[in-house]
């Protein structure tokens, strides 16, 4: 057993090459520079916390960064920081996992020699000493995905010393190493997710900075402690410097101007003082029925509302950027349109079908060639239920708008 508390980071999916970018509106140019910077200074915030907590090392779980996207500056800014981890004597082990293995490094040899990289061949230990002292052992393997297979090969230490697994991939709770080792650090998922502990635990610490929508609210790294009396603990270090969040507000009946002004004023004061300083970019979900999401959108509501927002947040520093404010409505249009003879009621059957039989939805032929091999493809094809129920839902409100033949009444003032 280890004679003294054991203290380390684990982190994963830095990305370094991969910039927060949101669609539509254009950015206010500062926040965009933020924007691109963001990877680097959640990662920068993760080293930085290595430092302020005094830890023994830190574990990177894969997905740290795409050599081929992010150029030099990628590895020059983790030799850098690497460096300022050696001078505290703070030891890093990598795993490389996704990115990292698909993209040319260096050789092992130019990073400093506090850096350890876990073998691309193999299950791969090392011991970390402290004084001179075994404090803890460490075993992983590097790869595009570590599998089960592999990890059951982490083996438990003879002599008890504390372990520490890493691997990047897919893992549920049915492929832990069960009681041989201490903790497994695991990379490959974006959200923060524990699987199993204590006393024994198993996390994805997720990255450290969320990118899109599907990321929203904090994210950052694990700080693991092992006590004197061998209990462990595990603490969210939050790193990330630019927060998606959704603010979801809801009306019975059509909101004044006023009343839609004041609630969400409210609302984005309280998420804008959670965010301890950080850029927001804020999608807002209107939740109403059919009748008073079609008469805001048909009055311009709801544009007026995402103008002012930008105007009003989007400059500050930190800023609240309004990226989009959505008409989430609780009751599609009326059967009596779905059974129509008319352009509306074929419309809205097409999309029944969508819904009832589940036929695969995607949008990426409407897509140019250039975005067909981005990022935006994999948005395209809708394979999230949440978001696909949601596509579909403000189809059928857009389509009743536009195929019927008078704009929905008008609020009487
Ligand atoms: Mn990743």
């Amino acid at each position: 057993m280890s004679t003294r508390p054991v203290r380390f980071l684990h982190a994963s999916d830095l990305h370094l090459e991969a910039p927060v970018y949101c669609t539509g509106e254009r950015t206010p140019e500062a926040l965009r520079e933020r924007l691109l910077e963001a990877p680097y200074q959640a990662a920068k915030r993760v080293f930085q916390a290595a430092l302020d907590e005094s830890v023994d090392f830190v574990v990177l779980a894969g997905d740290v960064a795409d050599t081929r996207l992010a150029g030099p500056r990628a590895f020059l800014f983790l030799q850098e920081q690497f460096a300022r981890l050696a001078e505290q004597k703070i030891d890093v082990y990598w795993a490389r996992g996704g990115v990292d293995t698909h993209s040319p490094w260096p050789s092992n040899q130019a990073f400093p020699t506090n850096v350890v990289i876990f073998s691309s061949t193999g299950i791969d230990q090392h011991v970390f000493h402290s004084d001179g002292e075994p404090l803890a052992r460490l075993i992983g393997a590097s790869g595009t995905g570590s599998s089960r297979a592999l990890v059951d090969q982490f083996s438990a230490d003879a002599t008890g010393l504390f372990t520490v697994g890493v691997a990047y991939g897919s893992f549920g709770r049915e492929s832990l190493p069960a009681g041989r080792v201490n903790y497994l650090a695991l990379g490959g998922q974006h959200a923060m997710r524990a699987l199993a502990g204590p006393p024994r635990a198993a996390h994805y610490c997720g990255t450290s900075q969320g990118r899109s929508p599907a990321e929203s609210g904090p994210h950052g790294c694990t700080l693991v402690e092992v006590d004197y009396d061998g209990n462990l603990h595990t603490r969210q270090i939050e790193t990330d410097t630019i927060r998606w969040v959704e603010i979801p507000l809801t009306f019975d009946t059509e909101p004044s101007d006023e009343q839609l002004e004041r609630r969400a004023n409210e609302a984005l004061d309280l998420a804008i003082d959670r965010a301890g300083g950080r850029d927001l970019l804020v999608r807002w979900q209107f939740d109403t029925s059919a009748t008073v999401a079609a008469r805001l959108r048909h009055s311009g509501a709801v544009v007026n509302f995402e103008q002012r927002f930008r105007q009003r947040y989007g400059d500050r520093s930190p800023a609240a950027w309004t990226v989009s404010a959505d008409l989430l409505a609780a009751a599609g249009p009326a059967q009596e349109l779905h059974d129509q003879e008319t352009l509306l009621g074929d419309f809205l059957r097409l999309l029944d079908n969508y819904e009832t039989e589940q036929q695969p939805l995607d949008l990426s032929e409407y897509l140019s060639e250039a975005q067909r091999q981005g990022e935006l493809a994999a948005v395209a094809r809708l394979t999230d239920p949440t978001t696909r129920g949601r596509v579909l839902a403000t189809a059928a409100q857009l389509g009743t708008e536009l195929l019927s033949p008078h704009p929905p009444a008008r609020r009487k003032e």
